[in-house]
């Protein structure tokens, strides 16, 4: 005999799971709303993910030397698997990875502000894996304990992967540290231009940020975005002095105190322009990320016709 669960029952289950700090698996019932913002926040990181091919991707035919290109060339490929698993990760909740890639082409759904900042310079291909990598990994660390399996799961390789991205990084902007005063300055430029574009990354001020309470209270954010905030530029001062760039603001100072390096204000309205698609660069993103999917569009039909094929020679 087989009893039947009630909603009351499942809501239960599903709330004493996370008390019980275990993972939320495709199996299991959850309420409407914790899959709803699941599939946003993964959605929202693998648009990041494979957007955030095209910044660094510029410089591939570029590199200065084999070596930088093959670096790069293995980067900008992990970034696209990161955005396959994370795609693969939303399947399990339900969402159609067609239906994400329309939602992100026609501008309904949002991808990280700081893919919309052009790449003017190859020292760019450095700041990019010291402080968009080095932000990431702060924010996303946290997110290999999220509430969801998949999530958390993908969120582990993708950390690794992560990790040395940043580190090529920072062996590239040092090697240009020792060259010449002219990549010297080339570093500091690009150092200037994506710092507090790197701090946007982690979402508004805690007091503004429509979805931290939930996404806290169902474990699937560990820390609230001036938390994650504060830890990063505590983590990037000293690397920044190792390498022997001033960071551009002049507010940015130790406050024994707190225990914290204190900072100056974040310009909130620049980031609200980016997110509403007024950045630098959101149309020549999202036109090259259209560009490709019709570019694709063979390759989708050829993989279903051989899939159909297959089916029928069962
Ligand atoms: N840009 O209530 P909040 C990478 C949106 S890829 C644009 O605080 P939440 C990499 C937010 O979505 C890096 N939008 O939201 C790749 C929300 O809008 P909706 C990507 C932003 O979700 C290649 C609204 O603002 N990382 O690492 O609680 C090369 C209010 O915000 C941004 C991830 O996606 C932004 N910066 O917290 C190199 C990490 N910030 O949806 C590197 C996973 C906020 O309500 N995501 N918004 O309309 C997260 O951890 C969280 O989603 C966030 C935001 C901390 C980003």
């Amino acid at each position: 005999m087989t009893a039947t669960l009630s909603e009351k029952d499942l809501e239960q289950h599903f709330e004493h799971t996370i008390e019980k700090d275990q993972r939320i698996e495709p199996r299991d019932w959850v309420p409407e709303g914790y899959r709803k913002t699941m599939i946003r926040q993964i959605a929202q990181h693998a648009h990041s993910e494979i957007i955030g091919m095209q910044p660094e991707g510029n410089w591939i035919t570029r590199a200065p030397s084999l070596r930088r290109k093959a670096i790069l060339l293995a980067k900008v490929q992990d970034e696209a698997g990161h955005g396959l698993y994370l795609y693969s990760a939303a399947e399990t909740l339900g969402a159609d990875r067609a239906d994400l890639t329309e939602k992100l082409i026609t501008g309904r759904q949002k991808y990280s502000s700081i893919f919309n900042y052009p790449t003017l310079t190859f020292a760019d291909v450095g700041a990019i894996g010291w402080l968009v990598d080095g932000a990431a990994i702060c924010n996303q660390v946290p997110l290999c304990r999220s509430s969801y399996g998949p999530y958390a799961r993908a969120m582990i390789r993708i950390c690794k992967e992560e990790s040395f991205h940043q580190r090529q990084a920072y062996e590239l902007l040092m090697t240009m540290m020792k060259g010449t005063q002219a990549q010297r300055d080339m570093v500091q430029d690009a150092v200037n231009r994506f710092w507090w574009p790197s701090l946007m990354m982690f979402g508004p001020p805690d007091a503004e940020s429509a979805n931290t309470a939930q996404s806290m209270a169902w474990k699937i954010k560990r820390h609230t975005n001036d938390e994650l905030r504060q830890r990063f530029v505590d983590m990037t001062v000293p690397q920044a002095e190792a390498l022997g760039v001033t960071l551009p603001d002049p507010d940015l100072k130790w406050n024994a105190e707190r225990g914290h390096y204190d900072f100056g204000p974040v310009d909130w309205d620049e980031m609200k322009q980016v997110v509403a698609g007024n950045g630098p660069c959101n149309a020549e993103r999202l036109a090259r990320r259209r560009q490709a999917h019709e570019d694709g569009a063979w390759v989708r039909e050829a993989a279903a016709a051989h899939a159909r094929k297959m089916a029928e020679a069962k």
